[in-house]
């Protein structure tokens, strides 16, 4: 069901610059710009036609109220309570690893430098209500908010439906920290948090995946607000070896297909063996998948599996690819960590499924897709932390630097620059 490739094809078809340029159809960009547009202009009237015509909520007011967020708690069942629960206390962990403290470079007497670490004031976290409405993903976006410091953590996420937004989203909301739920959606809601309505306040950040049209939302008011990342589909590539088990690199492979058909799930191995019995998992443990009709479209449209001459091969394969998460499913797999350039998220070893890394085990899921793991990582801490620079120099620390800014401000013709330093050495 998994197309076969060679290596030279695999990079053709999925490496080349030719065929990983991410781009937004015409027909969705121009919709988004009209809809940022018209919320500029009209705010909150806009934003109650347009969460009317595409969500079916036609109430007044958008805020998740206190009665409701403590209600959505009876709603869930204990058993996701306490999963949500642990996961939390485990990506909590995990993420306050990161926290850095503001610091100094140098301090003398005469110069004193350094950087101020400060938490942006709000952030905007979009949570999509359609077919992926995930907790999970409220966590690993709200806590790393919330552990910077950020004293706002404004969530958006459409109803679905009917009046209300799913109760599991409220109780993770809680869970994580997020101060306010607004029930709209779509690049409406984009629009909304960046430039604010009357009911809506700006947000300085906004974070978390969405559709094509709140990816395009994103990339269009990115610089007046800052954003995460822009999401494509999600994919997992494994590296493997004949100690792998055909049972467990097959359930990955389609674990990462049911997301959606557009999802891109890659096997490299050293043994044709592994990849014949791989096939024949996959068609199996599809068949007893309720996601099965999503999984199949992904895998024959998406995958592909690569019959590698050695281990090293596959890692070249895998860094030039710059795969969201990476499996490797080899013997002594920790020791082959260090060949890892390019990847979002590494998942080592045979019982360390990619699954548990996406609810649980502490690292954040939300990481770059299509090759941008080669010059950009997964969500953390940083994102909602400014780093400010500072300098305090004497006067005679300016002296000794007073030549060289001078010399240099000269040669730039940029005299104002010059006297702004000799003014102060003449008096
Ligand atoms: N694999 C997805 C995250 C996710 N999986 C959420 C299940 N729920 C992107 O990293
Ligand atoms: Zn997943």
């Amino acid at each position: 069901m998994i197309p076969s490739y060679t290596t030279s094809q695999f990079r053709e078809a999925f490496i080349s610059t030719k065929t990983k340029k991410q781009s937004f159809d015409d027909e969705v960009l121009k919709t988004v710009k009209n809809v940022l547009e018209d919320i500029r202009a009209r705010g909150d009237e806009a934003l109650k036609e347009y969460t009317e015509k595409f969500d079916g909520y036609s109430g007044d007011s958008w805020e998740v109220t206190k009665e409701e967020r403590e209600a959505a708690w009876k709603e869930v069942s204990s058993d996701v309570i306490e999963s949500l629960e642990r996961a939390a206390a485990n990506i909590r962990s995990f993420h306050s690893k990161q926290l850095q403290q503001s610091r100094m470079m140098e301090m003398t007497e005469d110069i004193i430098s350094g950087q101020l670490f400060r938490p942006i004031e709000r952030a905007g976290i979009y949570v999509p209500g359609g077919k992926a409405c995930y907790p999970s993903t409220v966590l690993m976006n709200a806590i790393p908010a919330s552990l910077a410091g950020v004293k706002e953590i404004i969530m958006v996420t459409p109803v679905r439906g009917g009046q209300s937004i799913p109760p599991v989203l409220s109780v993770a909301a809680d869970i994580a920290g997020v101060t306010t739920i607004y029930k709209i959606g779509g690049s409406q809601a984009i629009a909304a948090l960046a430039y604010g309505t009357n009911s809506i306040p700006s947000v300085d950040k906004i974070v978390g995946p969405g559709n094509a049209y709140v990816a395009a939302a994103k990339s269009l008011v990115f610089g007046e607000v800052g954003i995460d990342m822009i999401a494509g589909p999600s994919e997992v590539a494994i590296i493997a070896d004949e100690s792998a088990n055909p049972v467990f690199v097959a359930a990955d492979l389609i674990a990462q297909a049911e997301h959606d058909e557009k999802a891109r799930s890659f096997l490299f191995a050293t043994s044709k063996k592994l990849i014949d019995e791989t096939m024949e998992e996959v068609k199996t443990q599809c068949e007893q998948l309720p996601r099965k009709s999503i999984a199949e479209v992904s895998l024959i449209n998406e995958g592909a599996a690569v019959l590698v001459d050695s281990i090293d091969e596959a890692f070249e394969l895998s860094n030039a690819l710059a795969p969201e998460h990476l499996e490797i499913q080899v013997e002594n797999a920790l020791q082959h960590l260090s060949k890892v350039k390019n990847a979002g998220s590494v998942f080592i070893g045979h019982y360390t499924p990619e699954a548990v890394g996406d609810y649980f085990a502490g690292p954040n899921h939300v990481l770059p897709t299509v090759g941008t793991a080669r010059f950009s990582s997964g969500l953390s801490v940083d994102d909602f932390i400014k780093k400010t620079t500072y300098v305090y120099y004497s006067e005679k620390a300016l002296r000794n630097a007073a030549p060289y800014v001078e010399t240099l401000a000269t040669k730039e013709e940029l005299d104002g620059h010059a006297y702004a330093v000799k003014v102060r050495l003449e008096q």
